[in-house]
This record gives structure tokens, C-alpha cells and sequence, in this order.
């Protein structure tokens, strides 16, 4: 039979000395992503489909499933003792949760949201860092390497969650019993690929490095890379990393000419670090086209990065041409 989350959670930290507090925050971030899964399911059944009329920090119209999910997910990490404060992609500043907890959760609580609306696949994205000492917003810029666990939830055909505690990936099915099962282990991104991800609409915008690589891709066997290249955009930066922890691709969403005071539209706290250690875990890279995004010392909780991430030898081929152009 299917081994359970829970039992290989118990398991999984027996066999490599994890603490038991990290395990009970594990599973506490999985009955979120249950109860989460229960509310997509049933859309405007549920009636959490639709805008909520408020914006986030980043000035972005909130969906009502935005607010839905991270008020869950915020009640029920403050309940957990081992929670020391989170920090939400929807929330202005970190939440303080308990003095003695030794770990700190951040999250983007419903990513993709431009797809709620439209029944396409969505997720919950996390990431777990650890915690000694006063709480403040400094305790949470710690570099993606510092990490002890990390892991997302696909709303999609089928609801998945996805972690690694430092020693490979797993992914687990939510079964008819809402219990998730293990479905796969120790995944591994395979180093080249003939698919690549980026949103082609904003090619005018992108420096000229970015817009060299990607023409050479569209050149197909006749190009550099000699390979006819096919390419996907979800738009759900989860479903898009699940699809490369399955099958390999490269996936990318660099900084662009418009706004040069942010660099990228995705958030390293929320979404780049966390995807980043699993690609990692997965034998895969992560760069911001120019370093390891696990090595970015973080100065700001919504601090944006580019990210370049997938397979190994189109991420290297992306990033050396960068560093290259400088
Ligand atoms: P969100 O957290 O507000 O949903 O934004 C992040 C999402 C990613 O999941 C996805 O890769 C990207 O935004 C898509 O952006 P775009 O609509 O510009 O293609
Ligand atoms: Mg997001």
C-alpha cells in the first residue's frame, strides 16, 4: 500500500535526524493545503471565485481565493508552536506567531492567480527557514541556502503536494480520503530538455542577452543549439515547475526594461527560493541569470529576482550568456 504523508514524514525524519518540530510544521502546512484544496474544488460552489476589492502590498487586485488561503494558512502556522512568524506574499509585514518556536514559514499562499478564475491549475507555495532569538523582519533574510525545507501544493487534476526536508523530493496524491499518498520519489530533472517556458509577450521588453538566447532556441535544429525547441506558459508558476520536476524544460521569468527598479515580476522570498531548493534537490539549477538564486543574501521580504530554472544545461547555456553581455 501507498505510504501516507504522515507516516513517511515520521519516517523520513527518523532517517536522517530531523526534528520532530519541523515534521509537525510539515504537516500542519499539509491540512492547509487540504482545506485549501476543498475550497478550489468547489469554485463559485464555494463562492470564492471572483476579485475580494482589496490590493496587496505589491499594489496587485487580490482574488477572494488569495485572502482565503492565506488567512487559513495564517491560522492555522500561529497555532503551531514550532512557528516562531511568518511572512505572506499578501501580507504588508512578517506575523508573529510563537516566542519559542524555532521555525519561520513564508509563503505565497495562491499562486497563479490570474487562472483562478478560469479553472486552470493553481498552487500554494512555501518555504521554511529556521529561528533563534527576538523576531523582526531582519530574521527572515536569510539566503535560499539557508532553508530546511520547502515545498508547493498543485491545485491541478489532481491536487499534489511537493517537498523536500534536504534529502530529495517527493510528491504525494491527494487520495479519495484526503490524505495525501506518496506517488513519486527522489525526482530528478533530466540536464538537457526541448521545452522552455517564458511569456513571449513581453520579448520587446527583455535585454538584449535574453532576447539573443531565446531567438537561438526559436532557431530549432538549424540554430546553435541544433534542437526544434516547443514551449508552454500556464502562467502558474507551479504548475510550470511540477511540469520540469516531471518531464524537464527550462522555465524563465527575467527583469525587463520597463521598471528597472524591480528586478523580475517573481518574489525570491515566496516563490523563487523555495522553487529553487527543490529544483536543487532535483539535481536541476536555479539562477537569476547571473548567480545561484540560493545565494542571493536578501535585503527585503518582497524583494523581486529574474529566475532561469530547470534543466541543467539549458539553465548554465541561459546564465553564461548573460555573464557573458554583463
Ligand atoms: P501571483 O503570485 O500573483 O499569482 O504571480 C505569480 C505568477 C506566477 O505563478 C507566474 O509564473 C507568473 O505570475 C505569470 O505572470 P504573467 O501573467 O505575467 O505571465
Ligand atoms: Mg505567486
Amino acid at each position: 500500500m501507498a505510504q501516507t504523508l504522515s507516516a513517511f514524514l515520521q519516517e523520513h525524519a527518523a532517517a536522517h535526524h530531523i526534528d520532530a518540530g519541523l515534521i509537525d510544521v510539515m504537516n500542519t502546512l499539509a491540512a492547509s493545503c487540504v482545506a485549501i484544496s476543498d475550497k478550489v474544488r468547489l469554485g463559485d460552489l464555494a463562492g470564492i471565485i471572483g476579485e475580494a476589492g482589496s490590493d496587496n502590498v505589491q499594489g496587485e487586485h487580490q482574488k477572494k481565493l488569495d485572502v482565503i488561503a492565506n488567512d487559513m494558512l495564517i491560522s492555522a502556522l500561529q497555532n503551531n508552536p514550532h512557528v516562531a512568524g511568518l511572512a505572506s506574499e499578501e501580507e504588508d509585514e512578517f506575523v508573529a506567531a510563537n516566542q519559542d518556536g524555532q521555525y519561520l514559514v513564508l509563503f505565497d499562499p495562491l499562486d497563479g492567480s490570474s487562472n483562478i478564475d478560469v479553472n486552470i491549475s493553481i498552487g500554494t507555495i512555501f518555504s521554511i527557514l529556521p529561528h533563534q532569538g527576538e523576531l523582526s523582519t531582519a530574521s527572515f533574510l536569510q539566503a535560499g541556502n539557508q532553508q530546511v525545507a520547502s515545498g508547493y501544493a498543485l491545485y491541478g487534476p489532481q491536487t499534489l503536494f511537493v517537498l523536500t526536508l534536504r534529502h530529495g523530493v517527493f510528491v504525494f496524491t491527494l487520495n479519495a480520503d484526503e490524505e495525501f499518498v506518496m506517488t513519486r520519489e527522489h525526482n530528478h530533472i533530466a540536464a538537457a530538455t526541448k521545452e522552455f517556458a517564458i511569456n513571449m509577450s513581453n520579448q520587446r521588453h527583455w535585454q538584449s542577452a535574453m532576447q539573443d538566447c531565446i531567438a537561438e532556441l526559436l532557431q530549432g535544429k538549424e540554430g546553435v543549439r541544433g534542437k526544434d525547441y516547443n514551449m508552454r506558459w500556464v502562467a502558474s508558476m507551479v504548475a510550470e515547475v511540477h511540469r520540469i520536476l516531471m518531464r524537464g524544460g527550462v522555465f524563465m521569468y527575467p527583469k525587463d526594461k520597463r521598471d528597472p527598479s524591480k528586478a523580475g515580476k517573481l518574489r525570491l522570498m515566496y516563490e523563487a527560493n523555495p522553487m529553487s531548493l527543490i529544483v536543487s534537490q532535483a539535481g536541476g539549477l536555479s539562477t537569476n541569470a547571473h548567480q545561484a538564486i540560493l545565494d542571493i543574501q536578501p535585503e527585503g521580504l518582497h524583494q523581486r529576482v529574474s529566475v532561469v530554472l530547470g534543466s541543467s544545461e539549458e539553465v548554465t547555456y541561459i546564465t553564461d550568456k548573460h555573464i557573458a553581455t554583463g
